[in-house]
């Protein structure tokens, strides 16, 4: 949102759905918006991610005891569920008990499915807050959950009492908004990883990507290949225990992001970053003779023994199992850091690794490493580069994209939440130079890299590379509150993006955060109250 011009407590906000549309304001007429302390926004103006558009005006809608939530029985099984989940997530500590209802004729908050709402797209959605009640619309049971996401900002901490009057309308401007969890350098628990799943969704984060397996260990139970997880689960940085997940607790965690409209996009790391699978197995590598499991940080070591057929036995039942599993349409294959793998090698590797995925029915996501050998039809890569990555290196990224490619953004010194913000930053890793909050969300990523087209641009992803991050305080301290910028950069339109608006608002986040036990970083730069 773009605060154009004030008037007679009017504000005057524009919204990518064209006019200026007026709102009234919170605030005293005199102060000017830049001045404002973070409690002084209304409502209306703090949503995190900026909305499309929203206005603010007439009166409001107040919650009681009698607040029902109703969705249509024609609308399904699935938009009751979102309302019981919505249900669950507005009670908070008000004590309402906000019962699910069928039939949105009468007051209280409706969702409504319409298929032929306009100008949302498929994750875009309405919301109308009026004396009456407040009525959600989307065309998709996604976007009707980003709607309730954000009704749940407009009511106060510490659950529903009055939700103004006035209108948001919004609908995404990348597709792809994810971030990453490494579970392989310390290993996590499901439990663990649908706290975030609930972090990030309230911010309307639609994709976790998995780093699954790397040298330090294998996360995930592979049936036809138990070694993996028995023996490469059992160690991680540092030579603690580590662990692995069973695919009944994978099922879990993919089916509760499900329900939160979150993909999960899985990776096995290969052909480097292997050796907990080599370790595992001795017939993988090329001499016939199983390494140690490895707990230290290194990286760009281990290979898969590319000239070995077996490889491409393991390549196809790992993928093939995963591919099973995982109900999203990307499997990530890695591909980054193959240093001691030659690069025809690589090439030839990557190739039969790209049509396994093919012919298990999925996309391929790989990082961008993929460009400098022969990335196959529809494939995605993954950009991690850095103001410093050579020129060569960003020119065959550009190519890629150019060729239909379709690309996603993690720039690692703007989105790894691995790298320290400042120099007193104890957790982190400082290879991509520091990232202080305002330097993670201060950048456009339709016009990021030079020659590639917001139209390739599929959407931005956050990584947390964990070979430091061994504790949930340590993790959600490097998360928080850098990945909600990630979430506006992927969410927001161009015109809403400005760090001294945003700031703002995400100070505005502060309470919510510490409502919900967060451990984030009070970063300096931000009028936190
Ligand atoms: C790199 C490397 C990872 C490290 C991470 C640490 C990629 C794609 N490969 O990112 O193995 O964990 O940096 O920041």
């Amino acid at each position: 949102m773009r605060v154009l011009r004030r008037t007679l407590g009017t504000l005057l906000v524009l919204g990518t759905f064209g006019a200026a549309v007026s709102c009234t304001a919170a605030r005293g007429d005199d102060a000017r918006p830049g001045d404002d302390p973070p409690a002084a926004l209304a409502p209306f103006e703090r949503l995190l991610p900026a909305p499309a558009s929203a206005r603010a005006g007439g009166p409001g809608y107040a919650f009681g005891a009698g607040t029902v939530i109703r969705t249509a029985t024609a609308s399904g099984e699935e938009v009751r569920q979102l309302g019981e989940l919505l249900a669950e997530q507005l009670r908070g500590p008000s004590g309402l008990p906000l019962p699910v209802v069928d039939g949105v004729g009468g007051d209280g908050i409706r969702l409504r499915l319409d298929e032929e709402a306009e100008g949302v797209g498929d994750e875009g959605y309405r919301l109308e807050s009026a004396p009456d009640g407040i009525t959600l619309t989307a065309r998709t049971p996604a976007g009707l959950f980003h709607a309730g996401q954000t009704l749940r900002q407009l009511v106060p901490v510490a659950g529903p009492g009055i939700v103004p009057g006035g209108t948001v309308e919004d609908r995404p401007r990348f597709a792809y908004r994810g971030a990453m969890i490494d579970i392989a350098r310390h290993f996590f628990t499901v439990e663990q990883v649908k706290r975030y799943v609930d972090q990030l969704a309230q911010y309307k984060v639609n994709t976790l990507h998995l780093h699954l397996t790397d040298d330090q260990g294998w996360r995930l139970a592979v049936d036809s290949w138990p070694r993996l997880a028995e023996h490469g689960g059992g160690s991680e940085v540092g030579g603690g225990p580590g662990g692995y997940w069973t695919k009944d607790e994978y099922r879990e965690l993919v089916a509760y992001a499900g329900e939160r409209y979150v993909d999960v996009v899985p990776e096995i790391d290969m052909p480097g970053h292997v050796n907990a699978a080599l370790s595992s197995y001795a017939e993988l590598n090329c001499d016939g003779k199983a390494p140690e499991r490895y707990t230290g940080i290194k990286v760009g070591f281990s290979s898969l023994c590319v000239a070995k057929e077996r490889t491409y036995e393991f390549v196809d039942d790992v993928l093939g199992e995963l591919a099973e599993l995982t109900p999203g349409r990307y499997l990530h294959i890695g591909g980054d850091e193959a240093h001691t793998t030659p690069a025809a090698d690589y090439a030839a590797f990557m190739d039969r690794a790209q049509a396994v995925v093919g012919r298990h029915g999925k996309t391929v996501i790989a990082w961008h490493q993929l460009a400098a050998a022969r990335p196959a039809g529809g494939a995605v890569l993954q950009y991690w580069g850095h103001d410093k990555t050579p020129a060569a290196e960003k020119a065959g990224v550009v190519a890629a994209a150019k060729a239909g490619h379709p690309v996603i953004l993690s720039p690692a010194d703007r989105l790894y939440l691995d790298m320290k913000y400042d120099a007193t930053t104890k957790p982190g890793l400082a290879w991509a130079g520091h990232v202080p909050v305002e330097r993670a969300y201060s950048w456009d990523p339709g016009a990021y890299l030079a020659g590639v087209p917001e139209s390739a641009v599929l959407g931005v992803e956050a990584p947390l590379w964990t070979e430091t991050i061994a504790t949930r305080a340590d993790w959600e301290y490097m998360a928080f509150p850098r990945v909600l910028g990630l979430a506006e950069l992927g969410w927001s339109q161009a015109g809403s993006l400005g760090w001294d608006d945003y700031r703002r608002r995400l100070a505005a986040q502060g309470p919510r955060l510490d409502a919900q036990e967060v451990n984030f970083h009070r970063a300096p730069g931000v009028p936190w109250s």
